[in-house]
């Protein structure tokens, strides 16, 4: 996993156990610093940031494959330039992630082909079709939604270059958001089809976006760690709980419906309590068998082969400039 361009001052060679660096590296924790690519850092951290950072980047290149297959049908220029710039900007953020992961030692290389051959996960939620424009606007709200409430957290992780890729992410996800919001807002407060078409959108996108927080903490096998490091500050169950109590009343300000008959807020806990997610769905969806996973998969394969002579011609260039 670990590719050709380590920076000088870090050894892989032998097992990162030393106790007095361990005890070192773990107060710098404590104290909340940055850990930083030269630093020394456990083995077993950086395989953990390298797994979640390119998993990220991955989801970030095949979250634009449900949006963009909307550019050419968009109803209007002023919607088709938004989602023009909304899925350039997931594909800035691949970018910027897979960078992030590239300072932990792993090579763009392996971590592409782990992707085109199925061995690395991205998120679940774009293995879902996009079936009408209102999609778009709902992805928008609940997906980037979810995706700012995970990421505002992983902004204080311990990890300086995935912290502060997560600022700019971030900032530009909730731009998305807000973009989605009104889009819905509109669709919601519009014509009977306009609704009907929002309530079916969210119909479909509710419980695939509770999905994307991962399995519930008790099956979460790699939370305890991630939280003992500081790369993650919340646990899944609790970001889901905290972006189903702010979610659920705004759309159902605007009229629409949560699709999920347990859903009630409970006055004692102060929490929206919801029903439980079709956990064998989710499972099927991540080990490859979703609605649209090889859909997905196949895509980014054509794109790679398409783009294989620019990555020889820049190569050659290099090369020849050397
Ligand atoms: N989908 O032990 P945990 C976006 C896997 S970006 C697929 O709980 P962890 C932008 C997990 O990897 C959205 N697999 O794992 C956008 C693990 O497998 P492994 C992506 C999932 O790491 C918006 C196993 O299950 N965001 O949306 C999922 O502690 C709109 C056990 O799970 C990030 O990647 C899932 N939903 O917590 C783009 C944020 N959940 O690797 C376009 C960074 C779990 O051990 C349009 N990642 N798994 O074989 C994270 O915060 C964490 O990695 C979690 C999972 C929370 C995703």
């Amino acid at each position: 996993m670990y590719g050709n361009i380590l920076p000088t001052d870090i050894a892989l060679a032998a097992p990162n156990t030393d106790p007095v660096k361990l005890a070192e590296f773990d107060a710098r924790i404590a104290r909340g610093e940055k850990i930083e690519p030269g630093d020394w850092m456990p083995d077993e951290y950086r395989k953990q940031l390298i797994r979640m950072i390119s998993q990220h980047a991955h989801s970030e290149v095949v979250g634009m494959l449900p949006e963009g297959a909307w550019i050419t049908r968009a109803p209007n220029l002023r919607q088709k330039l938004v989602l023009l710039a909304k899925v350039q900007d997931e594909g800035g953020h691949g970018q910027y992630l897979y960078h992030a992961a590239e300072t932990l030692g792993a090579t763009r290389e392996e971590m592409v082909e782990d992707l085109l051959t199925g061995k690395a996960k991205y998120a679940s939620v774009f293995n879902y079709p996009t079936l009408t424009w209102a999609d778009i606007g709902m992805i928008g709200w609940l997906v980037d939604g979810a995706a700012i409430k995970n990421q505002t957290m992983l902004a204080h992780c311990s990890y300086g270059p995935y912290s502060r890729a997560m600022v700019r992410i971030c900032a530009e996800e909730s731009f998305h958001n807000k973009q989605g919001k009104e889009m819905v807002y509109r669709y919601a407060l519009g014509t009977p089809k306009q609704k009907a078409m929002a309530q079916d959108a969210l119909n479909r996108w509710w419980w695939p976006t509770l999905m994307m927080f991962g399995p519930h903490d008790a099956d979460s096998p790699n939370t305890p760690q991630l939280v003992r490091w500081g790369i993650k500050t919340k646990s899944n169950d609790e970001l889901r709980q905290e972006f189903v109590d702010e979610t659920a009343p705004e759309l159902h300000a605007v009229g629409l419906a949560v699709p999920d008959p347990e859903l009630c807020y409970d006055e004692a806990a102060g929490h929206w309590k919801f029903g439980e997610i079709n956990w064998d769905e989710f499972w099927r969806v991540v080990k490859g068998d979703g609605p649209c996973n090889k859909e997905r998969l196949a895509t980014r394969r054509k794109a790679h082969d398409d783009g294989r002579w620019v990555r020889e011609a820049l190569a050659a260039y290099a090369a020849r400039s050397s």
